[in-house]
């Protein structure tokens, strides 16, 4: 008991000490004397840090000065081209150029158009073959039986051979008929008949299409109507033109 009792004691005595003295440990640092505190070596630099990122662009700046005037060119030397000039006014239209070569389509109708005179042309000889006597003169057929009718049956003899009672329509169609008239074998009669008459009207004498005649080769004093009643045409062995009475029987030729 004696033991415990001083025991007690001493613990009560620690415990009144740090309550009198109560310093950390810290304080108990600071308070140690300066003369102990010795100045350390200072450390190295680190190395260089990373590049950064690219800032913004920046505002633009201020206009600057104005250049020197440039060096005097050398007298007499050529300048570059100027520049071109406004359009002349259009030159005359040349002369039309040589025709190509036909082309297939070209071609083709070509040969189209020659076939159908070919068969115009065979047509046209079928038809005078059907004749005793006939004569090609130009574009048509003079063609004859060498026989005589009245006007209107040697118009109805044209046409049943698939013609027309002739009539020249120039002066070398009128020497292409007489010489066709004249070749004919001679019989009495001296005229033949032609496809002009004045019937509608007396003295306006007009092919079987009643159109006016633009070419007559009549004979000196004719047509003079004769008695009244010369409405028909003939043509003489001269060539020369006549009127006469259709009624009366003549040559008769047709063209085809
Ligand atoms: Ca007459």
């Amino acid at each position: 008991m004696a033991l415990l009792r001083r025991d007690v004691v001493r613990l009560a005595l620690l415990v009144l000490l740090l309550r009198l003295f109560p310093m950390s440990r810290a304080q108990m640092a600071q308070t140690q004397p300066s003369c102990s505190a010795v100045p350390g070596i200072p450390g190295h630099n680190g190395q260089p840090g990373r590049d950064g990122r690219d800032g913004r662009d920046g505002k633009d700046g201020t206009a600057g000065q104005k250049g020197d005037k440039g060096d005097a060119g050398v007298p007499g030397a050529q300048g570059p081209p100027g520049k071109a000039g406004p359009p002349g006014e259009n030159g005359e239209r040349g002369a039309p150029g040589p025709s190509g070569p036909l082309g297939d389509a070209s071609l083709v109708k070509a040969l189209q158009s020659e076939v159908k005179t070919l068969k115009d042309s065979l047509s046209k000889l079928e038809k005078a073959t059907s004749f005793q006597f006939f004569r090609k003169a130009g574009s048509k057929y003079y063609a004859s039986n060498n026989r005589e009718a009245p006007f209107s049956e040697g118009k109805e003899m044209c046409a049943a051979g698939g013609g027309t009672v002739a009539l020249p329509r120039n002066e070398a169609e009128n020497q292409a008929f007489t010489q066709f008239f004249t070749s004919l074998p001679s019989i009495s009669t001296q005229y033949a008949y032609m496809a002009a008459t004045d019937e509608k009207t007396e003295g306006r004498w007009v092919d079987l299409d009643d159109k006016p005649l633009g070419f007559t080769k009549w004979a000196s004093g004719e047509p003079q109507n004769y008695g009244g009643a010369e409405h028909c045409v003939v043509i003489r062995k001269s060539g020369h033109w006549a009127d006469v009475s259709c009624s009366h029987k003549f040559i008769v030729i047709c063209e085809i």
